[in-house]
């Protein structure tokens, strides 16, 4: 297993529209073994693999408090979403220190494959709901600060580019 470096935003590889795993294979399942481990170090919930510069469509997630329930999608694709929508408070390992309100579904179902290529429906609410939907973003290029208005995310960008230059220094 290996730790995998995170794309900081605003990196523009994070807009990168991810394309469908072709097979679940060896490849894919040392992919997935590495991007939970990214995820337990960095204490995420989640980690999509656009965020490690790998553009396929492919999803990490535990909510558990234990952190012993890894979640794994290959090729999510959303089935049904709630009428209902709930403002969450969001963060990302790709836009470190941010933390910021986020309109969501309260529930999605959705269909993917796991890392054993086995299909599966996964009906979630509450924080799982949240995350799958905020990874789910990421496979398509997009960035929680892309819900922010043009001012907070352009706070951010400078915020985060400033913090990575002194980081350099
Ligand atoms: O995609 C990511 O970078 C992972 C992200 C997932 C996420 C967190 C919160 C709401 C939606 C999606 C994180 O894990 S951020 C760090 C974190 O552990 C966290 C932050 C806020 C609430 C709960 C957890
Ligand atoms: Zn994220």
């Amino acid at each position: 297993m290996a730790l995998l470096p995170i794309l900081c935003y605003p990196d523009p590889r994070l807009h990168t529209v991810a394309k469908p795993v072709a097979q679940v294979d060896a490849r894919i399942q040392s992919l997935v073994a590495d991007m939970l481990q990214t995820m337990y170090e960095a204490q995420g919930i989640g980690l999509a693999a656009t965020q490690v510069d790998v553009h396929e469509r492919l999803i990490v997630i535990d909510v558990s408090e234990d952190r012993d329930s890894p979640m794994v999608l290959i090729n999510p694709r959303v089935l049904w979403v709630s009428e209902q929508t709930h403002v969450n408070e969001e963060g990302c390992l790709s836009v470190p220190g941010i933390y910021d309100s986020v309109v969501r579904h309260d529930a999605i179902r959705i269909e993917a494959m796991d890392e054993k290529g086995q299909r599966r429906e996964v009906q979630a609410q509450g924080l799982l709901a949240v995350c799958i939907q905020h990874e789910m973003d990421h496979l398509l290029g997009k960035v929680f600060v892309e819900y922010l208005s043009p001012l907070k995310r352009n706070r951010i960008k400078t915020k985060l580019v400033k913090a990575k230059r002194e980081e350099r220094a």
